[in-house]
């Protein structure tokens, strides 16, 4: 199986974020996609190949240019107002009812207002090579995704950071650029038929929901701990179907704290039948892993077992599948989860 990944992810390294009111060291760092990428290494079953260069043409299809403009220039921008800061991170946000009842401004002309309109959260600091290294991380999925039009069944692109968080017009959740979004914009436009998304990361997947609410051209799926507990708390409910020419085209599992091997393979059978149901051609996997027994930030209870038979499971769709890689913050067992989970997927024993 072709692992794609990019040493360009190390160029996004925080120092620390604010989470529930701490300052702390950050649970998504570079020693995340270091140890899956040694842990892979270590098995002849895999072989690694370098990202292509795709420029920004596919990002824009996505996201609004003027995010991925801000984001090229946040950082510098940011030391020439405040002098040397390792972590940008905003200090305002574009809360919506500052402005209930009034027209929309669009984006302001402050620098500071900027990073409070374009990011939705504290723990997503841009450093100074961050917008390389997300540029890199969508090279990197849509790399994967042409491994995939050239035949090979199957695919994994060691993104990072991770994804699907970000929506068409914001950024946060650790999330810059929509990995799997971008890659399956591409793939359904490349391809002209119709593709699914599956998202089985521990939190809901609400920019790649957002992206895709109202397209019937792209089938998006997502299990995840309920937002009635869980970030990101706005979305991910099971009432939300999609809209427009999407209607019916999402579909949310949302699940409780605790929820096990048993439970979660038993509810993607059933986000499997909807992706069949859906009359999905290819397919792209959000792979978070952390909804792992012993993940710092989540409360799911998977096992290394379990991930391999939802590889299984999704390896029973028979679609060409681009996996990329999402959440997982329990650094030591990350290898090692991500590799059985891919070797469930190409039907391989341990
Ligand atoms: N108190 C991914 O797994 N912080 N992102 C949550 C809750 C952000 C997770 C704070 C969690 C983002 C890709
Ligand atoms: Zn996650």
């Amino acid at each position: 199986m072709k692992v794609v990944y990019s040493l360009h992810h190390r160029l996004h390294h925080p120092e620390r974020e604010v989470e529930g009111g701490r300052l702390q060291e950050p649970f998504e760092h570079p020693g995340r996609a270091e140890i899956i990428r040694s842990t892979l290494a270590a098995d002849d079953r895999f072989d690694f190949i370098a990202p292509d260069e795709f420029g920004t043409t596919p990002i824009e299809a996505v996201h609004d240019p003027a995010l991925i403009a801000f984001l090229e220039r946040a950082w510098t921008d940011h030391q020439r107002l405040h002098g040397p800061v390792h972590d940008v991170v905003p200090d305002v946000f574009a809360h919506p009812s500052l402005r209930d009842g009034m027209h929309d401004r669009g984006e302001p002309t402050a620098h500071d207002a900027q990073l409070g309109y374009w990011c939705f959260e504290t723990t997503t600091p841009v450093t100074r090579g961050t917008y390389e290294a997300a540029r890199s991380s969508v090279n990197v999925a849509l790399t994967a995704a042409d491994v995939v039009l050239q035949g090979d069944s199957s695919v994994y692109g060691l993104c990072r950071p991770p994804g699907h968080h970000a929506t068409r017009r914001s950024y946060g959740g650790y999330c810059f650029f929509n990995n799997a979004a971008i890659a399956a914009d591409s793939l359904q436009a490349r391809t002209g038929s119709k593709v699914a998304v599956l998202d089985v990361d521990y939190h809901h997947g609400n920019g790649t929901q957002q992206i895709f609410y109202e397209r019937g051209d792209v089938f998006v799926a997502s299990l995840h701990a309920d937002p009635a507990f869980a970030y990101p708390y706005f979305t991910g409910n099971s009432d939300e179907r999609g809209a427009a020419d999407g209607t019916g085209a999402n579909v949310n599992f949302p699940m409780p704290k605790g929820t096990g091997d048993d439970q979660f393979v038993a509810v993607l059978a059933d986000a499997c039948d909807a992706i069949r149901s859906a009359g999905a051609e290819t397919l792209v996997v959000s792979l978070g892993l952390d909804t792992y027994f012993d993940d710092p930030i989540s409360d799911f209870t998977l096992t290394p077992d379990g991930f391999q038979r939802c590889g299984s499971m999704v390896a029973q769709l028979g679609l060409p599948t681009v996996v990329l890689q999402e959440g997982g913050y329990a650094t030591e067992a990350l290898g090692t989860n991500a590799q059985r989970w891919l070797l469930g997927l190409r039907q391989e024993v341990v």
